[in-house]
C-alpha cells in the first residue's frame, strides 16, 4: 500500500440532517489526513459532469436532483490505501445495508440518499480530485 488520494464528500441529506461534523469526526478519527476541504452547492452541470459515468442509468436523473438539493462538504481524504479504507467506512452503497459502524449505516437512509461519496478507483480518484480542487488547494 502506498499513500494515496480519494474524494470524499459529505452529500445533502447528511449536510441537512446537521451530520458533516460528525462524518468528519469519523474520518479523522480513523487517522485520515483530510488534504483539502470546502463546502459548496453543486450546480446542475457540476453534478451531471461529475457524475458522467451514470448518465445512462435511469437513477441519474434523481441522482442529480439529490446531489443539487442543498450544500454538500468536499474532502480530499489521505492515508495508506485511502480509497479502499475511505469505502470500508463509508459501507455499500445501499444504507439499509451498510453496518451500524459506517458513514452510511449511521447517517445514510437508502440507496440514493446515502450520506456520501467516495472514489472506487485510482483513475477515479484522480479524475475526481482534480475536478473540485486546484493544485494550489491540497495541503
Ligand atoms: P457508490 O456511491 O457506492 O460508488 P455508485 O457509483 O454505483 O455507488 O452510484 C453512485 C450513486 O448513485 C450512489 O451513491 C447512489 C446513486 N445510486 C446508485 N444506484 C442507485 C439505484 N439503484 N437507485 C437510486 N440511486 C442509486
Ligand atoms: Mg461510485
Amino acid at each position: 500500500m502506498s499513500l494515496q488520494q480519494t474524494l470524499a464528500i459529505v452529500k445533502p441529506d447528511a449536510v441537512k440532517a446537521g451530520n458533516s461534523g460528525n462524518i468528519i469526526a469519523m474520518i479523522e478519527a480513523a487517522g485520515f489526513n483530510i488534504a483539502a476541504m470546502k463546502k459548496t452547492r453543486l450546480t446542475k452541470p457540476q453534478a451531471e459532469g461529475f457524475y458522467y459515468v451514470h448518465a445512462e442509468r435511469p437513477f441519474f436523473p434523481e441522482l442529480v436532483e439529490f446531489m443539487t438539493s442543498g450544500p454538500v462538504v468536499l474532502m480530499i481524504l489521505e492515508a495508506e490505501g485511502a480509497i479502499q479504507k475511505w469505502r470500508d467506512l463509508m459501507g455499500p452503497t445501499d444504507a439499509t445495508k451498510a453496518g451500524p459502524d459506517t458513514v452510511r449505516g449511521r447517517y445514510g437512509t437508502s440507496i440514493g440518499e446515502n450520506a456520501s461519496h467516495g472514489s472506487d478507483a485510482p483513475e477515479t480518484a484522480a479524475f475526481e480530485t482534480a475536478y473540485f480542487f486546484s493544485c494550489f488547494e491540497r495541503k
